[in-house]
């Protein structure tokens, strides 16, 4: 009898979540930094900065070790993680409008596209037709005319405007006074949405400015970790005193939601996600940068190496998400569509591929592999922070990066080999070989633009 009791009490736990209507559709969260480093969360490494709201919210969830960007550099990833797709397939493969031609180039660049087109479907398109209501709050990046911008996307909302963090002015965002700090506002405005719609189910896609160039930070933030880096070790990689504030801004950001969504007793109804569109800014480019370091991984935004397209990548799933959770199991943005749209119960576009997978039998627990053998960049540009035009493809601990100015191929086991440093190309033909026709398959299976030769 007790046995029997234990049974139905298992089968009772396991499947009265389930059952719930609240957890049918549960709300969704988006927090994405820009430029955000791999290595900038005190969870994944240490810095002059701490980011305790981001560490909790870690140990409430799960925190990917090896949690990729689909590119390097800004709008293609907002449009992977918009649609699903790959930026590649998608044929915008850098930022937007991107970086001319220069005549030191070796090759000439594709032209990409110069928004995402309307006729894609997006993850705020997919969580409308499941009754959500979709808010925008900060950087799109993928269009702002009429038929390409948010609210032709499928947001009933969209709070936007220019990166600056003071003096910001958008399309329907305007600094009230001068003291109005962008990482701050964005805040107000996305509590002022968890307030409005706690009733009914929501997306909210809260996309800071923070922490990409310019850097600016409050005053009094600044004041203290100036002093604090003045005493900082020599050996410490990250200590920029002006990032540092920033950081500590956009930790401030994500602590608030959280208790927003304690306070509105949204929390175990409420998926979070927390990521970057690309790895952080380790070269200068503008006053007082270089912004950060990604070390151990190599360099970073605008190249293929770690630096550039991993990211942290946190999730908080109430009932799904065991607490405490790393996971080494390599993800991309893509998957991100594609589990949120899964968990809202929405279908997926059957009439396109799609290129991420769900990463829900993994965030279960129940599986610790996904269906899935490689993972695939493609970068045919140069980009502001000196990178070339390359692709890069992940199996295993292995990644091949080909440059396409030469045809020259790096080859790194990362396990061995984190800041990749040792390119095994000459003494693992097999794997060398493999990956690259792997690599080169994939590209002409997606009807990818390559760049073009002068001549
Ligand atoms: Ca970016």
């Amino acid at each position: 009898m007790l046995r029997w009791l234990a049974w139905l009490g298992a089968i009772l736990a396991i499947s009265w979540p389930v059952a719930s209507p609240a957890q049918e559709r549960p709300n969704i969260v988006v927090i994405l930094a820009d430029d955000l480093g791999w290595a900038d969360l005190s969870c994944y490494a240490p810095s002059l900065w701490q980011t305790p709201h981001l560490d909790r919210l870690a140990a409430q969830g799960i925190r990917f070790t090896d949690g990729y960007a689909a590119s390097c550099v800004c709008s293609p990833t907002r449009a992977a993680l918009m649609t699903g797709r790959h930026p590649a397939r998608l044929h915008l493969t850098t930022f937007l409008p991107g970086r001319k031609d220069m005549p030191t180039q070796k090759l000439l660049q594709p032209v990409i596209r110069q928004q995402l087109p309307n006729e894609e479907i997006t993850l705020a398109e997919l969580l409308k037709t499941r009754g959500y209501v979709c808010g925008l709050f900060g950087k799109w990046h993928l269009g702002e005319k009429p038929e390409a911008n948010p609210l032709a996307q499928g947001f009933d909302v969209y709070r936007g405007a220019a990166g600056r963090y003071f003096q910001f002015k958008g399309p329907n965002l305007v600094a009230r006074d001068e003291r109005d700090y962008l990482t701050d506002r964005l805040t107000e405005e996305a509590e002022r949405f968890l307030e409005t719609h706690r009733d009914r189910p929501f997306f909210l896609y809260l996309a800071h400015f923070a922490v990409h160039i310019p850097l600016q930070a409050k005053p009094e933030l600044l004041a203290i970790y100036e002093k604090k880096a003045a005493k900082a070790p020599q050996t410490l990689e990250r200590k920029n005193p002006i990032y540092a504030a920033m950081m500590h801004s956009l930790d401030e950001s994500v602590g608030r939601i959280l208790k927003k969504l304690d306070d509105l007793q949204l929390t175990e109804r409420t998926i979070l996600v927390f990521t970057s569109d690309n790895g952080g800014l380790s070269v200068e480019e503008g006053p007082n940068t270089p912004a950060t370091s990604n070390a151990p991984l190599r360099l970073g935004k605008g190249y293929l190496y770690e630096g550039g397209i991993r990211v942290p990548l946190i999730i908080r799933w109430p009932g799904v998400v065991k607490p405490g959770q790393v996971c080494s199991v390599p993800v991309r943005s893509e998957d991100l569509f594609v589990t949120l749209a899964e968990a809202a119960g929405a279908n997926l576009p059957c009439d396109r591929d799609l290129d991420g997978v769900s990463l829900r039998s993994l965030l279960r627990g129940e599986n610790k592999t996904l269906p899935r053998e490689y993972l695939y960049w493609h970068f045919p540009h140069y980009s502001n922070q000196g990178g070339r035009p390359c692709g890069a493809i992940r199996c295993a601990d292995w990644k091949l990066i080909e440059h396409y100015e030469d045809g020259r191929l790096e080859l790194y086991n990362l396990r061995k080999d984190l800041g990749e440093t040792q390119n095994l190309a000459d003494q693992y033909p097999d794997w060398r070989d493999k990956l690259h026709r792997e690599l080169v398959a994939w590209r002409q299976h997606i009807h990818v633009q390559m760049p073009q030769s002068r001549k």
